[in-house]
Order: structure tokens, then sequence, then C-alpha cells
């Protein structure tokens, strides 16, 4: 195959959304009719356990929640697919944001019940910004849910994209039956099978069709045509230029716990999405078929398997051809390196990858210096600057209250700290050794927390700190203007872990207070990305 050819198959995307909407869920059923896993692990099958290949994270399974994004790299239908499964809840949304930057597409999902959520808003937003392209899967049909012109009408109204509802849901709640696909004119009607682990048995007919239509009352049919003469009649078409330049949705209903619907969202979004393109970055634009080969990572992530014990930096191919054991330029030492520890993944299990193409996220092993955002490339002059940078909200003092374990206190948080979901701040001038932790959200402690026991066996206890608004001081600023600021009461000064200096204030209007105050020291509410000496 040629280099255009791999990229043309490659497909690589992210599942975005509220908490609980069914990513997760989703993510596992894409898996299954993908015929990546033969029997997918339902997330009700055991109570308080869940099995799925997307969570795998101790506090996950626990949990029954997503805290960390996981990449599924697999091959369906000629394509080769990277998938995405990202956490919902907003502590946790630093992770997804970044993901964002690696991905090509993303598949929305919504519970048909609730509607546009908060958090759903969010990222949408973000990937607007972006240019991103979205599809949206209707989740939850099986659920007493919205009039389905009502969930339309609400991704017009709300986040102000055309919607084309590329199939339409047949009853609704207990009597969901299925979907009529529009393009094919064809119904497509489903049985419930016990936890949804496998396919699930399907039917596929005209509308008129008595055979496909299954349990469905005449008044609820009824209301299925009527609905769709509506459409029809609205003459909308399905637009490929406005779904990829972001400006249309392709809608999909469907049930994912009881994969109903899942099999025509995979196929519509392989069909309609796009390969991976070029990139701008600083005016100038990088194809994909560009001869060298680029990358960025946007994710670092350590002790996903037991057995190793080590950190993977996740690399999102950009252009050119990656071939194991190549030496490419080092964006932040500044240095060669040799990539000899690659992989692909799949959830948290991996294989040893020769070469990778534009669109794949690779996992690279052994290389301590990498850090997020960082681009590997062969042509030195590219240089990404993808990753967004956030402002933390939530501190805590983490303590170590078991002096024997110091060792594994400190190897622990500190290869958690290189992951970047958390923040250390040193105190300036003062005596307490104690690391100040600062997080987007507390979550995100109570991870640190399960995480320092569970992998490295270090206990340890958090103080809640008395600030919640960090400004980051100009980097220039000398050590005598440090000490003739004045502060107001209850601020303080600290240092990141680039020895940048911070001022940490109790409140918003503490640090507003402060900006007025003292022109001539600009505070930043977002993190610099230099290290002082
Ligand atoms: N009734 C019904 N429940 C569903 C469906 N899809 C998922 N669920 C349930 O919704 C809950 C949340 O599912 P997840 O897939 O974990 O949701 P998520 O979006 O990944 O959640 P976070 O990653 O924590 O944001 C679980 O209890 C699922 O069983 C569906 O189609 N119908
Ligand atoms: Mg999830």
């Amino acid at each position: 195959m040629t280099i255009t050819e791999e990229i043309q198959r490659r497909r690589t995307f992210a599942i975005i959304s509220h908490p609980d909407a069914g990513k997760t869920t989703l993510t596992e059923k894409l898996l299954l009719y993908g015929g990546a896993v033969q029997l997918a692990g339902s997330v009700t099958a055991r109570k308080n356990q869940r099995a799925t290949t997307s969570d795998w994270m101790e506090l996950e399974k626990k949990r029954g929640i997503s805290i960390s994004s996981t990449v599924l790299q697999f091959d369906y239908d000629g394509y080769r697919l990277n998938l995405l499964d990202t956490p919902g809840h907003k502590d946790f949304s630093e992770d997804t944001y970044r993901v964002l930057t690696a991905v090509d597409a993303v598949v929305m999902v919504i519970d048909s019940a609730r509607g546009i959520e908060p958090q759903t808003r969010k990222l949408f937003e973000v990937c607007r910004q972006r240019g991103v392209p979205i599809f949206t899967f209707m989740n939850k049909c099986d659920r007493p849910m919205k009039e389905p012109l009502a969930l339309l009408d609400e991704l017009e109204r709300v986040l102000g994209i055309g919607a084309f509802p590329v199939n339409w849901p047949i009853g609704n709640g207990a009597d969901f039956q299925g979907v009529y696909d529009r393009q094919t004119k064809t119904m497509h009607t489903f049985e419930r099978v016990v936890g949804g682990k496998y396919r699930a048995p399907e039917t596929v007919g005209g509308l008129h069709d008595p055979a496909v239509r299954g349990n469905l009352s005449e008044a609820d049919f009824a209301k299925t045509v009527e609905e769709l003469e509506m459409l029809e009649h609205a003459g909308e078409i399905f637009d490929d230029a406005a779904v990829l330049a972001g400006k249309s949705t392709p809608v999909f209903f469907g049930s994912g716990v009881n994969n109903f619907g899942v099999q025509l969202l995979l196929d519509g979004f392989l069909k309609h999405s796009p390969a991976p393109k070029s990139r701008v970055m600083g005016g100038i634009e990088i194809a994909p078929e560009n001869p060298a080969f680029s990358g960025f990572i946007f994710k670092i992530q350590a002790n996903m398997d037991p057995k190793h014990r080590d950190r993977i930096a996740f690399i999102r191919v950009c252009s050119g051809k990656f071939d194991r054991d190549m030496t490419v330029h080092h964006s932040r030492s500044e240095k060669k390196v040799r990539l000899s520890s690659s992989h692909k993944l799949f959830g948290n299990e991996r294989e040893t990858v020769d070469e990778a193409y534009p669109g794949d996220v690779i996992g690279l092993v052994g290389h301590d210096s990498f850090g997020i955002g960082d681009t590997l490339t062969t042509d030195p002059k590219i240089l990404y600057k993808e990753i967004p940078r956030f402002t933390p909200e939530a501190f805590s003092y983490l303590h170590n209250p078991n002096t024997g374990k110091y060792k594994q206190f400190r190897q622990g948080l500190d290869q958690l700290l290189q992951e970047g979901v958390i923040q250390a701040l040193y105190l300036r001038n003062s005596s307490i050794k104690t690391p100040l932790l600062a997080a987007v959200g507390p979550l995100q402690f109570e991870v640190v927390q399960f995480r320092l026991e569970s992998e490295y066996g270090a206990e340890s206890r958090l103080e809640a700190a008395p600030w919640s608004v960090v400004r980051w001081l100009p980097t220039d600023i000398k050590e005598e203007e440090l000490d003739a600021l004045s502060l107001p009461t209850g601020a303080r000064l600290a240092y990141d872990v680039g020895k940048n200096p911070v001022i940490l204030f109790q409140n918003e209007w503490s640090a507003n207070y402060f900006g007025e105050t003292n022109k001539n020291t600009p505070l930043s509410a977002l993190p610099v990305q230099t290290t002082r000496e």
C-alpha cells in the first residue's frame, strides 16, 4: 500500500460527552461490532465491578466511571481505527481536551432522556474552535426519551449546529424497536440480548414490511411514519462539506447497552468521517504525506501494565512514516533520540509496532525526558504547539504519613506529576516540605492517593489548602522584586515545578485586587511553560 492509501484508510476519533451518557459502553460496542472483541464486557455484568476494555484502571472498575482516556487501535472493513474513549467528569477534562488535539473527528454521545448537558456543551465548544467534525449518537433510546424532533432542535438551538438525522428511532423507552435508516430507506429492528454481550439479532426491511415491524403499536408506527414524512418534506440532504467543516452533525439514534443502532453508527461514521488532514503550525501547512516523519505527545501514563511498571508517552503521528528504531529530533531536549520501543495500544494491552502512519496513535516506552506537548520529527523545523494549558482551581497538601516509605511516596508522586494531570507547587520562604498539589478539580487528588497506594504502595493524607486561585508572575521577575511585592491578606508566593513564581490567592476578588493595584506586575492565569535556573 502507498503512504497515501495508508493515510486514507485511517480514522482517528474520540468519543466525548457529559458524564454517564454512555461513552465507555458505546466504545465497547464499537469494538464488538468492529470485530475487535468477541464478547462485550458489560458494565452491568456484575453489579459493582465493570469489565470494559477502555476502563482498565483499578479505580475506574471500582467506581464505574472513566478517569483517564484510553486508546484502542483496531482494523475493520479495510479501515484502521484509532478510537479514544474519554472521561466525562469535569475534574478530568484536562485529559479530554488534550485528546481532542490528537483526533480528526468526534462522536458526541447524548443521553436522549437528558438532552444536551453542560459538559457536552463545553466539549462541543472546543471541537467547534478546532473545526473538528462531529457525529452525534442519541443514546439510551430504550429509556423514556425526549421527542426526537425536540432533540434535533436542541442541537440546533443550544449548540448552534445543523443536525441531519441519518436514522430515526422507532418506538421509545420500553417500546424502542430499532431505527429507520433514511439513506437506504430501511427499517432495522433489533432483539435485546441478555447483558448486550453479543450482537443484537436484527431484522431489516421496508417501512411498511409487517415482518420488520416487531411489537410496534399502530399508534407508534403512525407517529414514526408522520415524523419521517415531515423530515422528507423539509427536504434537507446530507451535506458532506458541512459535516467536514463542523457546521452540521449527522445524527444516529440507538442504545449502546442493547447494541441497537451501533453497526449503523459505525458504518455511517466511517463513510462520512475524514482521513487525517494537514495541520497548520505557525502559518505553515504540514500535509500528512510530507516525507518527514512528525508527531506530538499528547498524553503520558505510568503503570498501565502492572507487569512492566513503566511509563508510556502517547504520540499522534501527523506526517510521514514511522519506523521502529528510527532516530528523531526531540523538541524539548533538542537532542536526537532513537525510538526503539514502540507499541500499538488496545486499552492496557500493547504490542510492538514496527511502522505507523499519519492518524495513528502509538505508545513510546523508555524515554523519561518526553513531556506532554513535545514534538518528535525527522525535520527539526516542524514544531507542533497543540496542547492547551489549564489553570488549576483546586489546591491541597499531600502528606506522607509513613516516613519509612518516603522513597515510594516521592517516586510515585514524581511519576504521577509527569502525567501532567496534577501540578506541584512549593511555597516560597517556607520550611514546609510537603508538596502543595494543584489540579483542575478535587477528584484528581483522590485519584493520586488511590494510585499512590495501589501502584507504589505509598499511603498519603490530604490536607485542604486555603487557596482557590493561582496566577503566574512574569518569568523575568527578580527575587528582590518578589520580596518587595505587597500581597493581599492570605495570599502567598510559591514556585511551580519549572521554578516559575506564582501567587496563590484566597479568591478571585483578591487576585483581581492585586491586579488592579499592581499594574506593573502583570499576572497570567495560564501556566507559563518555561524553566528557570
Ligand atoms: N438504559 C441504558 N443505559 C445505558 C445505555 N448505555 C449506557 N448505559 C448505562 O449508563 C451508565 C454509564 O455508562 P458509561 O458507558 O460508563 O458512561 P460514560 O459516558 O463512559 O461515563 P464517564 O466515562 O464516567 O463519563 C452505565 O450504567 C451504563 O450501563 C443505554 O443505551 N441504555
Ligand atoms: Mg466512560
